[in-house]
């Protein structure tokens, strides 16, 4: 594909003022532009600046939610309440604060968009990438500081948005492949990603607001095959030298961008959205399998079954009593607690993997319990499960909130073992991570 005979450029071809103003020397970018080894030439007719400005300025609107809403996530998640994040992360602690638990479907919306709109630009992210790839095999490979700069800061950005995407897209599948933890990785990553976006967002709106005005949308959809041609060249990098004719038109390879996102966007908002639509999320696992399947009271989503949960059931059996620890200690079976004033509310269980269900349940408010425990107001509580390590903590908003509940049943039915039989905590808006299921003890502390 190389061509020996090409000629070496003589001058700078226009990229910008910048990477001219700090240049190497000429003779020495020169003559390693000589030592051009046999890379890929890229012929495609619908390569450039305009089609990556779009795509670009796509991308600059998604991208933001997807970085906030995955951050306010992990501050709603906090496993320990002290912070988001375990260990000491230093300047990427994120904020403190009480998650709030009113609206109540505001983590599922929260979580809906982090997970849904991080995969519905999944098609725009690989199509962006396609429309730059000549920049990645450009000779020579730097001619500048700041061009080195740029290109180090674009391998971040490359690197981690993948990144991101493998173990987010893993992660929904639970497929914990990768030897690490993804609740720590996806957050170093995310961090290396905002570091990498916002350089690259300064250094690239002026160019991408220009390029995506060179050419009228209007007039390229009204194109068909026959009539695409190349973008004129503007020494970008991005514009085939030599274009081949081209095998899609412009709105084509359009279309097929924004086709890819509403059929990502279409299998799965059903798994945000739940009930009647589940059953369009037919590639995440979590969208369509339900407790029963018999259509009872108990028939949605399960995200570990009592099964896996490795519980005896003789530990859930009529031996079992809820330990509440305040100012002493209590225990309660499941006949007290019953007999205890219950409490009806329809609450979200929306999990960090994007699938959400809404549900009926009925129980025993938390702040009762506290009240009971001889702690009214509670600064935190920490909720023990009777599976091995399954443990969350609670803020006080969430202990006191009047919907915060200790579930006995749903749709009015007891829970069944894998809904957290014979108790499981459901709080409006809490990540349902934390809504642990079969529950042992719950300590209410006052400072
Ligand atoms: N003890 C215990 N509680 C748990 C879990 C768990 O693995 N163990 N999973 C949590 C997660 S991640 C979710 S999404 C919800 C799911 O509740 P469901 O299975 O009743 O739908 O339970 C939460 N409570
Ligand atoms: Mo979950």
């Amino acid at each position: 594909m190389t061509r020996p005979s090409d000629p070496v450029p003589d001058a700078v071809p226009a990229q910008d003022d910048v990477v001219q103003e700090y240049g190497f020397p000429a003779p020495l970018w020169r003559a390693v532009a000589r030592l051009r080894p046999p890379l890929p030439r890229w012929r495609s007719p619908l390569r450039g600046p305009w089609l990556t400005s779009v795509l670009g300025l796509v991308l600059l609107a998604g991208l933001p939610v997807v970085i906030v809403t995955g951050l306010l996530s992990y501050v709603a998640y906090g496993p320990q309440l002290g912070g988001a994040i375990p260990g000491d992360v230093g300047l990427l602690r994120l904020p403190v604060f009480d998650w709030p638990t009113r609206p109540s479907w505001l983590y599922r919306l929260n979580q809906g968009l982090h997970v849904g709109l991080g995969l519905v630009v999944v098609p725009v992210v690989l199509a962006k990438l396609w429309s730059v790839i000549p920049k990645l095999f450009a000779w020579p490979p730097v001619r500048s500081i700041a061009q080195l700069l740029e290109r180090v800061t674009l391998l971040l950005l490359v690197g981690s948005i993948l990144f991101e995407i493998a173990t987010g897209v893993l992660n929904i599948q639970y497929d914990y492949a990768f030897g690490f933890s993804f609740y720590a990785a996806h957050y170093a990553g995310a961090w290396v990603f905002v570091g990498a976006f916002v350089a690259h967002v300064a250094i690239m709106l002026p160019r991408a607001l220009r390029g995506a005005r060179s050419r009228s949308l209007r007039e390229d959809l009204r194109t068909p095959l026959a009539g695409t041609t190349p973008e004129p060249d503007d020494g970008s990098g991005l514009v085939a030298e030599e274009p081949s004719a081209p095998t899609i038109s412009r709105r084509g390879a359009l279309a097929l961008v924004g086709g890819g996102m509403v059929l990502v966007g279409v299998l799965t908002l059903g798994q945000t959205l739940g009930d009647a639509v589940r059953g369009t999320a037919f590639l995440l696992p979590r969208g369509r399998t339900t407790a029963g399947a018999d259509g009872g009271p108990n028939d949605f989503p399960v995200n570990k079954t009592f099964a896996a949960s490795r519980i005896a059931p003789a530990d859930v059996g009529t031996s079992w009593r809820l330990e509440l620890t305040g100012d002493g200690t209590r225990a309660l079976d499941l006949a007290a607690l019953s007999a205890l004033p219950q409490h009806t509310a329809r609450l979200p269980i929306a999990c960090v993997e994007g699938w959400s269900t809404v549900q009926t349940w009925t129980g025993v408010r938390l702040r009762d319990l506290a009240a009971l425990a001889g702690v009214p107001e509670p600064a935190s509580a920490l909720v023990r499960s009777v599976e091995e390590g399954a443990q969350s903590a609670l803020h006080p908003g969430q202990v006191l909130d009047p919907d915060s509940l200790l579930a006995l049943r749903v749709n009015g039915a007891d829970l069944s073992p894998d809904h957290g039989f014979p108790a499981r905590v459901i709080v409006p808006a809490l990540p349902a991570v934390k809504c642990t299921k079969w529950v042992r003890t719950i300590e209410f502390r006052s400072a």
